[in-house]
């Protein structure tokens, strides 16, 4: 852990905090595993994570090991694995259960400041730890401090039985709770788009501070690579030996619609920078996030294999498969843009990436006539999609 040597909200910077996520037992070159790392290496320990079953509740929970880990002052990601079907609710429980310790710890530190004997340092630690308590990087540099104070006065003095002693044990007894967490809320398409898409429609309409990252492989990995709302026109799939016949639903802009619900599409190996924007800006803002990631999988069958994953990510990019935008509400209060299309004009070759990937050139191979119409329509809509979302940007601006 390096984390002072450099801007950690720069690429290389983040690259200087200590990973929390260290040696799973994901598929070699697994997308989605590189996600979750810099996600520890920017929230680190302050980190609830709610996981949904599936590949990420596998090579993240294994039970006879687990590859989070703890920094120099042995804490890490709290992380607990749910069903398929509750996941989202799970992480807003967290979110509940953690606001209701904290309204408590807030209650009480208020009725300690407003006592004229309390302690003045006491006073000031407990002021910056209330008047930053939303704040998450902020909030735990604020809670040590706040922590010590009341350690150093109650040691000092010893426990005189007075409202302040009383008060500053209370608190201290659940000082773990003081500081701000980051609610992270993981799961693979299969959850978000399908079989956990109610819970996590209703915990995005909470307007609740949670965080949820999906990683979309556009299959049920897991189980086999069953198709999913997710899986894209022309796919074969489990249930969709064929390729599926219909498009791939927009989650994003499902989200989006709300307004007041950060969404942003990223992928990590075709802009770093922008998904490790999308992932400050979604712990930074006050109200539910939701941060889709691209994720080529080894049920994709790349040429190559999964040694290519990140730059198949780049390619998706770059021919306009997969687009790059972040919505972000708090701009709106700035006067500014709430959505930023980070990607570039597709720049041609989409036919050459489909043909790169043995979920789609194995249709030509079983019904080349049927391979040939749906690769059209699938290139057709992500033409449409891009001009849609330019259209989106102007309409914003
Ligand atoms: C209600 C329910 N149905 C089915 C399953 C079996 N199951 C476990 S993981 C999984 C696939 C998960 O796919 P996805 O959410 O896309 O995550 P990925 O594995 O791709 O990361 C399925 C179907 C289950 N655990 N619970």
């Amino acid at each position: 852990d390096k984390a002072d040597m450099a801007d950690t909200t720069t690429v290389k910077g983040s690259q200087f905090n200590q990973p929390l996520l260290e040696f799973s037992g994901a598929c070699a070159g697994c997308a989605e595993t590189s996600y979750a790392r810099l996600v520890t290496q920017v929230c680190g320990d302050r980190m609830y994570i709610s996981n949904a079953t599936g590949c990420s509740s596998i090579w993240g929970g294994p039970a006879a090991t687990s590859p989070y880990t703890v920094n120099k002052a042995g804490r890490g990601p709290a992380w607990a694995n749910s069903l398929f079907e509750d996941n989202a609710e799970n992480g807003l429980g967290f979110f509940y259960g953690q606001k209701a310790l904290r309204d408590r710890l807030e209650e009480k530190t208020r009725a300690l400041l407003a006592l004229d004997y309390t302690d003045e340092d006491v006073k000031a630690a407990g002021q910056a730890w209330l008047d930053t308590m939303s704040d998450a990087v902020a909030n735990g540099e604020a809670a040590k401090k706040y922590v010590a104070a009341l350690e150093t006065v109650l040691n000092a003095r010893g426990d005189c039985g007075c409202d302040a002693c009383t008060l500053g044990r209370e608190i201290l007894a659940h000082k773990e709770f003081l500081a701000k967490k980051s609610i992270w809320i993981f799961g693979g398409d299969g959850w978000a788009y399908d079989i956990g898409y109610g819970g996590l429609d209703h915990v995005l309409a909470s307007g609740e501070d949670v965080n949820v990252f999906v990683f979309d492989t556009e299959v049920y990995s897991n189980t086999g690579g069953q198709a999913s709302k997710a899986t894209n026109v022309g796919a074969v799939a489990q249930f969709a030996a064929a390729g599926k016949t219909m498009p791939k639903k927009s989650l994003a802009e499902i989200a989006m619609q709300y307004g007041y619900v950060y969404v942003a599409q990223v992928a990590m190996g075709a802009n770093p920078a922008q998904t490790l924007k999308a992932i400050n800006e979604a712990e930074a803002y006050h109200g539910p996030s939701l941060i889709i990631g691209y994720a080529p999988c080894e049920m994709h069958s790349i040429k190559g294999g999964m040694a290519n994953c990140q730059s198949e990510m780049k390619k998706a990019v770059d021919c306009g498969y997969w687009n790059l935008f972040r919505f972000n509400p708090a701009l709106k209060a700035e006067g500014k843009s709430p959505f930023t299309l980070d990607s570039k004009a597709p720049a041609g070759g989409y036919q050459e990436f489909l043909m790169n990937e043995a979920r789609y050139s194995a249709l030509t191979r079983a019904f080349p006539e049927r391979a040939e119409k749906l690769f059209q329509e699938n290139e057709e809509l992500a033409k449409a999609r891009y001009e849609h979302l330019v259209k989106l940007q102007e309409l914003y601006a």
